[in-house]
């Protein structure tokens, strides 16, 4: 295995030869060696935003953005049930259906946990199990309360079944700990991998430190059994000073998750602080650096945080956002709709209020498309629909749910 080279200039100053070199140096690996004997994606530099948007001169494909239900309170994940209804989180604590032809059902579904809604915090991912259709499992993550009323909440995991209007046959699966009165970075996206496991996003809760905290579920990736049990074969299990629900840690905040389409892995990205969001595979036991390492600044005073962009044990990113755009929603784009999108990744910006496209050479990022710059204000999720179209949530007071077509 080749040691990472400290990489001490900054992303924004360092000469593009370097990179590029770097860039054509894995090119040509990857063309004569043989896959197992391939630089480890940990020890290889990360892209950049603005080098891949300037590879972009103008999106392959125009499209445009409708709004289709107006008046979500800062909806937070969008999701399909069979009948094509739709299911979309307030971040407030309500559940809200909609019809397949987008009427917005005015009552709330019933029975939702009650959620701690405050700054960051609030009710986050709606995800039906993979065999909806059969067993009838949706599941929830939301900010839940201390049962001590003590002030402090977490970040919890639960499933029910919808029936008549209301979640009923509640089960709790997870429930971080410790808690925190700190309103920020909570994560709150739930992926299933189709092997019967499913994936829960945390954040560091505004703590960093707890990111790095072996006994500790802060700044973390849940990995659990669809019923909350914990698989045997997750990293630390049976390590007396590590917690048996973690996948991986050094992760500041994640709100996009998505499984590759082929090679079945767990792709995310989190929220860096100032400049350095990333994009990331999430890998069994990996640490993910954070706070110890990151392309970002402190806010405002610009900072550095920890000890510089690299360590030897700890994940460079694949890509990250110099400056950060708040990347929220994931979905790899796998339908026939649009076919020149087939392949890529989309993620939303909040910040950033678009929906960003990546194009994708295994795991490089080539080429970074920026659509619908403020035409829907903060992008919250990405969803792909049934229909092959894409489909946002934005987040504010007054939000929509909004389809995006070809010209
Ligand atoms: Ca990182």
């Amino acid at each position: 295995m080749r040691a990472m080279k400290p990489h001490t200039p900054s992303p924004a100053t360092t000469p593009i030869t370097i990179r590029a070199a770097t860039w054509l140096a894995s090119a040509a690996l990857a063309w004569v060696v043989p896959a197992a004997a391939q630089t480890p994606a940990s020890t290889r530099l990360p892209t950049f935003s603005k080098d891949t948007v300037a590879a972009t001169p103008a999106p392959v494909v125009a499209v445009q953005a409708t709004a289709l239900v107006r008046g979500l309170k800062n909806a937070w994940s969008l999701t399909w049930l069979p009948n094509g209804d739709m299911l979309v989180t307030e971040r407030g604590g309500t559940l809200r259906r909609i019809s397949a032809d987008f009427k917005l059902d005015p009552k709330p579904i019933e029975g939702v946990p009650t959620v701690k809604a405050a700054v960051q915090a609030g009710l986050f991912d709606v995800v039906p199990h993979p065999q909806y259709a059969s067993n009838g499992w949706l599941y929830l993550a939301y900010a839940e309360p201390s049962p001590t009323d003590d002030g402090e909440y977490g970040t919890a995991l639960m499933r029910a079944r919808l029936k008549d209007g209301r979640l009923v046959d509640q089960q709790k699966l997870f429930a971080m700990s410790p808690k925190s009165r700190r309103g920020f970075h909570l994560g709150g996206r739930i992926v299933f991998d189709g092997k019967g496991f499913l994936y829960l996003t945390l954040g560091d809760r505004g703590e960093m430190q707890r990111a790095q905290a072996p006994r500790d579920h802060a700044g973390s990736v849940i990995r659990l059994h669809d019923d909350g049990r914990v698989p045997a074969d997750n990293p630390f299990v049976g390590r007396a000073e590590q917690l048996p629900e973690v996948f991986s840690r050094g992760n500041r905040n994640l709100q996009g998750a998505a499984i590759h389409p082929t090679t079945g892995e767990l792709w995310t990205h989190e929220h860096g602080p100032q400049g350095g969001d990333e994009l990331n595979i999430i890998r069994a036991g990996r640490n993910y650096g954070w706070p110890t390492i990151t392309y970002g600044v402190n806010y405002v005073t610009g900072t550095k945080i920890g000890e510089g962009t690299a360590r030897e044990g700890m994940e460079q990113p694949l890509h990250v956002w110099i400056p950060s755009i708040g990347v929220s929603g994931m979905a790899f784009y796998t339908a026939d709709a649009i076919p020149q999108w087939k392949g890529s990744l989309l993620l939303g910006g909040l910040s950033g209020q678009s929906l960003v496209r990546l194009v994708l050479d295994g795991e490089r990022v080539v080429r970074e498309e920026r659509l619908l710059f403020g035409e829907v204000g903060r992008v919250r999720d990405v969803r792909v629909g049934p229909d092959g179209w894409v489909y946002l949530l934005s987040d504010a007071p007054d939000g929509a749910l909004w389809r995006v077509q070809t010209r």
